[in-house]
């Protein structure tokens, strides 16, 4: 009997990212034959999300460009508010591999441009998206660097909370100076006795310790809210 592996080993792909204006084209490549890849994986109802971040934080977008398959690029079409340093992350699973989280660094020239690595002070206040506020919880109160994290979202109204692309809810979290950045989905949704909001759950480990900023997407009655928090990490001496 012959023996077949079932489980494809982890390599990274390689993503080459070409903007221009407002055009963004994303081509993926094999790492082992470096071949471009046409064929995705389906994950949370799209076959590729892509994050972007501005190095002073405030910009955050979670977007989903369309595969050409003439060219084998995929392709969206983005307004990058100033000059400045941006961290993009890919997010896919090419058919065959495994999911990848692929990040990368975009530098846009221009009037203004400076490199600054964002300091913002801890903000773990409610929050109130579109049409939704957010109150977070967090045990321990105290995150610490390589040990887990429970992230509970209060949510209210519950009335027409809904799943956002297959999930009840969508997180990045990054460290402040965008060097690790994380994509995670609740492993939770409850309904807290009590004051009749939705809570929802995400386990995380942050890697290191120092600022990160938290971004988490709900969707109420068919519209997106994103709200974001400012958490500290400790370590332990
Ligand atoms: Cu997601």
């Amino acid at each position: 009997m012959k023996l077949v592996a079932g489980i494809p080993e982890t390599r990274e792909y390689v993503v080459e990212l070409k903007r221009s204006g407002t055009s963004f084209s994303l081509l993926v490549r094999d790492p082992a034959s470096d071949r471009p890849v046409r064929d995705f994986e389906v994950m949370h109802e799209r076959t590729f999300h892509l994050f972007v971040i501005s190095q002073d934080l405030e910009f955050f977008a979670h977007v989903h460009p369309e595969f050409d398959p003439a060219s084998a690029e995929f392709r969206i079409e983005l307004e990058l508010p100033k000059p400045g340093m941006y961290r993009v992350l890919s997010d896919f699973y090419p058919h065959g591999g495994t999911p990848q989280l692929i990040a990368g660094t975009l530098l846009v020239p221009g009037k203004g441009f400076r490199l600054a690595t964002a300091v913002p002070p801890t903000d773990q206040q409610p929050k109130r998206g579109e049409n939704v506020g957010v109150e977070l919880l967090l045990e321990p109160q105290q995150p610490l660097a390589g040990f887990k994290t429970m992230m509970f979202f209060r949510l209210s109204p519950v009335d027409g909370l809904e799943p956002y692309l297959g999930a009840m809810g969508h997180m990045m979290a990054a460290s402040a100076d965008l060097i690790d950045m994380m994509h995670l989905h609740p492993v939770y949704v409850t309904d807290p006795p009590g004051d009749g909001s939705k809570q929802i759950q995400f386990n995380i480990i942050f890697p290191r310790e120092g600022m990160h900023r938290v971004w988490v997407q709900f969707q109420r009655a068919g519209v997106v809210n994103t709200v974001a928090f400012d958490i500290p990490v400790g370590a332990l001496r």
